[in-house]
């Protein structure tokens, strides 16, 4: 039976969107500002928007109704590495063995040389800017972080960064501005560890009673703020994030980026780290919604993204600016707390991939399928689009409207049109996705799945798409994907072989597989 959903105090919406005449007008010929939003572990079905509306994302449903809310969004990769990866590269994640989930110490991971989409921001003269979930690496392996980080994210192209390194769930848990801790303290060195505890500290293991929120697999090594994390680490007391202040403490430098480029073109780069665990909703949102701390956090991010709308129109600058949303992967639910997120979604029949297969870490199309939204305000006429677009296409279509070729050597491609809603059907025709080191391919509306050893279900209770067989959906037909043609579709599925060979080639069988959740 379906349940209602209670949020218990509506949220501000969008005003100034639905109505149009709020705010400065300043539509001027300098080149568009670009907000690339990526929520993490957020799916289709937290979107209001997207049809499962339980009211609480009236920011992104705001900016889904007056711009492009795309059905057919996908990223390269059903987590979050390897899919911000291929983000900013414009390459497939799976041709850089390193590009699996990064632990916090582990070094940068893309090459100083490789071209990036922030570079091509900043080589068209825009300043540019990143905030909130990084993972993609710091430093070159051995990350002293009492030190300056050396390569940092700004060596990527970004004039300014403000970021945590890896997860909320993984140390170090701090802040690193620029390449320096924020509130370093050199009397009180950091230290971290992934293999090894430290004399003296805490740990889940030896002492539970310390915290307030318990894991249910992994997350048992360091203890702050009483959430016990992935990885060991030592010292850096005034330094730790306080987690129920990570949503607004992002915000905040998004807010403070944004207006002091108000007068140039700019990029920002904007990772919220919601609903991604552990998560930890700031006072005024916890106990919003019926669905636990999962549901509230998704109310704060949504409110997050309400505010820096209203901060651009305050300061005349929402109709030169591009704000595109979307999530780093699939959604999950139990992802190594006992927060109830399950529990609680299975009692309000919640379904956060809304009636796809699979979600976070899976070959299935919940793994990659991600809500994607594109506001642009007098710029995108408001449309659904069924236009196939996959991240990886961004770097592309946002060099071709801001006037810059991208290497022929990436695999990104312009689709401009699509993007901008000038195109609502169409799009890419292939992609191999990536799920924890294994691909698969999708082909017009068929996805192929080859066979794979490993378990059906991980311990997230997620079918993640390993079978012995072939698989091959049609997902304009079943989207749920059901029904396996390949028995019946043979020519269909050796065709699929063929390119999936031809796309995959020297990486298909590389040996390269995450093993982080084995
Ligand atoms: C997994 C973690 C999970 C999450 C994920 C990364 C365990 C058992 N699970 O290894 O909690 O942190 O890594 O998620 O440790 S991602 O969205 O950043 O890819
Ligand atoms: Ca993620």
């Amino acid at each position: 039976m379906k349940t209602n959903f209670v949020i218990k105090a509506a949220p501000m919406t969008l005003a100034a969107l639905a109505c149009g005449c709020q705010g400065q007008k300043t539509e001027s010929a300098q080149k568009p500002n670009v907000i690339l939003i990526v929520a993490d572990d957020l799916g289709v079905g937290d979107v209001g928007a997207y049809g499962q509306d339980i009211g609480s994302t009236p920011n992104l449903d705001s900016l889904a109704a007056h711009g492009l809310l795309m059905r057919n969004g996908f990223a390269t990769s059903a987590t979050s590495t390897p899919s911000r990866y291929g983000i900013f590269t414009g390459l497939y994640p799976w041709t850089n063995p390193m590009a699996h989930i990064l632990a916090g110490n582990d070094p940068l991971i893309i090459a100083q040389d490789q071209p990036t989409m922030p570079k091509m921001f900043q080589q068209a003269g825009y300043a540019t800017g990143a905030v909130g979930k990084w993972h993609l690496g710091m430093g070159n392996g051995e990350v002293d972080w009492n030190k300056h980080i050396d390569p940092d994210a700004n060596t990527v192209g970004f004039d300014y960064t403000n970021l945590l390194p890896a997860t909320a769930d993984r140390v170090p848990t701090v802040y690193v501005e620029n390449g320096t801790v924020v509130n370093l303290d050199p009397d009180d060195p950091i230290y971290v560890d992934y293999k090894n505890p430290f004399e003296g500290e805490p740990t889940y293991k030896t002492n539970p009673e310390m915290c307030w929120l318990h894991p249910n697999h992994g997350h048992n090594m360091a203890i702050v703020n009483g959430v016990p994390r992935i990885g060991y680490m030592k010292g850096g007391k005034k330094a730790l994030w306080k987690d129920d202040e990570m949503a607004s403490y992002i915000l905040d430098k998004a807010e403070k980026f944004v207006a002091e480029n108000k007068d140039k073109p700019f990029f920002l780069y904007y990772g919220l780290h919601e609903p991604h665990v552990c998560r930890v909703p700031a006072k005024q949102f916890a106990g919003r919604t019926n669905l636990g701390s999962r549901g509230d956090v998704i109310v704060e991010a949504d409110w997050c993204v309400g505010q820096l709308v209203h901060h651009l129109d305050s300061l005349g600058l929402l109709e030169n600016t591009l704000i595109i949303f979307t999530s780093d992967n699939g959604a999950v639910l139990q992802d190594g707390y006992e927060d109830q997120a399950l529990e609680l979604a299975q009692e309000h029949n919640y379904d956060p991939s809304y009636g796809l297969r699979g979600g976070k870490y899976s070959l299935y199309n919940g793994g990659t399928h991600v809500p994607l939204i594109v506001y642009w305000k007098n710029h995108i006429a408001p449309a659904v689009s069924d236009a196939y677009f996959c991240q990886l296409d961004l770097f592309a279509s946002l060099g071709s409207l801001i006037g810059e070729n991208v290497p022929d050597s990436l695999e990104s491609q312009n689709l401009k049109d699509v993007l901008l809603g000038k195109r609502l059907i169409g799009g890419r025709e292939t992609q191999v996705m990536e799920a924890q080191g294994k691909l698969a391919m999708r082909w017009m509306n068929y996805e192929m799945i080859p066979p794979y050893a490993g378990r059906p279900e991980g311990v997230t209770h997620i079918e993640l798409g390993n079978s012995k067989e072939y698989a091959l959906y049609d997902m304009e037909a079943d989207p749920r994907e059901q029904h396996n043609l390949a028995a019946e579709q043979p020519d269909l599925l050796e065709k699929m072989k063929e390119m999936y060979a031809r796309l995959v080639g020297s990486y298909y069988n590389s040996g390269f597989e995450d093993t982080s959740l084995q």
